[in-house]
C-alpha cells in the first residue's frame, strides 16, 4: 500500500493538501485552503468532513462516534454507495450499499482550480473480493473539488463488452441545527417509496418536515433539493446530475441508538442525509465501452 509520505511526494500540495495515516492504519487526506477545510479516507474514498470558511458549522455532518476501521464504513460524511444501493438483489450476504466504501481506493491526481479550490480524484481498487461481487470490467473514479462549494463527480466506467446495470449513491449526511427546525425543499409532487414500515409508493406534497424515522426514496427527480434551517439561519442547496433519484433519511431515536455510532444520546438530531442516487425504477445501464457520471454539488449560505 502506497505511504503517507508517498502520497505527500507524488499528490501533496503545499498548504493546501497532505496526507497522514490515522491511528486506525488508514490514510487521510487533509484539505486546507483559503475557501474551506476538508478530509477525506481513502478507504472508500469517503469524505468525512467539509466546512467552508463562511460557515461557523460544519456542512457535511461527521458522528462524534465514527471510527475509522479496515474494512468498517464510517458513520456520517459522504459514503459512496456502489454497484448497488440498498440490499443487494438476490445475496443477503453481500454488503448494503455494495462494497465501494469499504474496500482502498487509490490517488491518481490532485490539483488547484483556478478559483483556488482544491481537487482530488481516486480509483476504487478492484480485487479478487470484489470481483467476487462484481464480476464486470468496470472502473470507478471519485473527484472531490473542495472550496466554498463542495463538487463530487462518481464516475463509472464500462471497460467491457457486454452492458452492466448499477445503483448508486453519494450517501452524504448533512448537519443541521436539529432534525425538528429544518425542512427539505424540493421535491413537492414527486413520487417516493416510503421505507418506514415497508415500502409503499407515495407522493410528496409540499416541503418535508420531520418528526419520526424517515426513509424515502423519490423517483424520477432531477430537483435541486435545498435544506433549510431556521436555527443555524442557513440554507444547504444539493444541486445534482446524472440522478434520477434522492433519499432523504433521518433514523430518528430508536433506529440511531441501535446503530451505535450515530453519536451518543442526541447525534441522530444534528443530521440529516439528503442523497443523491439511482436506485429501484433509476437504477442505469452503462452499455460496453462507455462511461456514466453522477454529479453533485453542495453550497451553503447563510438566510
Ligand atoms: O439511505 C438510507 C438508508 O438506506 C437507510 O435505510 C439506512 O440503512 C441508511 O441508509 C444507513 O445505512 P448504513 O448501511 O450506512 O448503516
Amino acid at each position: 500500500m502506497t505511504t503517507a509520505q508517498q502520497l505527500n511526494t507524488q499528490f501533496g500540495i503545499k498548504d493546501q493538501l497532505s496526507f497522514r495515516e490515522d491511528a486506525s492504519g488508514l490514510i487521510v487526506a487533509d484539505i486546507h485552503n483559503a475557501q474551506a477545510t476538508a478530509s477525506l479516507c481513502l478507504q472508500g474514498a469517503h469524505l468525512m468532513t467539509w466546512q467552508p470558511k463562511s460557515q461557523a458549522v460544519p456542512v457535511v455532518w461527521l458522528s462524534r462516534d465514527a471510527k475509522l476501521a479496515q474494512g468498517k464504513s464510517i458513520r456520517g460524511g459522504a459514503p459512496v454507495c456502489w454497484p448497488w444501493f440498498g440490499a443487494h438483489a438476490t445475496e443477503a450476504s453481500f454488503p448494503g450499499h455494495g462494497y465501494a466504501r469499504t474496500v482502498p481506493w487509490r490517488v491518481i491526481a490532485s490539483g488547484t482550480e483556478p478559483n483556488g479550490a482544491t481537487r482530488l480524484t481516486l480509483r476504487l481498487e478492484e480485487s479478487d473480493k470484489t470481483r467476487a461481487q462484481w464480476p464486470h470490467a468496470s472502473q470507478l473514479d471519485l473527484t472531490v473539488t473542495i472550496g466554498e462549494m463542495l463538487r463530487m463527480e462518481l464516475t463509472t466506467e464500462n471497460t467491457g463488452t457486454t452492458d452492466f446495470v448499477i445503483g448508486e449513491a453519494l450517501h452524504t449526511y448533512l448537519h443541521i441545527s436539529d432534525i425538528g427546525a429544518v425542512r427539505v425543499t424540493g421535491l413537492d409532487g414527486c413520487e417516493y417509496w416510503d421505507k418506514v414500515g415497508g415500502s409503499v409508493l407515495k407522493e410528496q406534497a409540499g416541503a418535508i418536515s420531520f418528526a419520526s424515522e424517515t426513509d424515502r426514496v423519490y423517483i424520477n427527480t432531477t430537483a435541486t433539493c435545498v435544506i433549510e434551517d431556521d436555527k443555524l439561519k442557513r440554507r444547504i442547496h444539493i444541486t445534482k446530475s446524472g440522478s434520477l433519484s434522492t433519499v432523504v433519511w433521518t433514523p430518528w431515536i430508536e433506529k440511531a441508538n441501535k446503530m451505535g455510532d450515530m453519536g451518543q444520546s442526541d447525534g441522530w438530531r444534528e443530521m440529516v442525509c439528503v442523497e443523491s442516487v439511482n436506485a429501484i425504477e433509476n437504477v442505469v445501464t452503462v452499455a460496453a465501452g462507455t462511461a456514466h457520471s453522477l454529479v453533485v454539488e453542495y453550497h451553503a449560505e447563510l438566510m
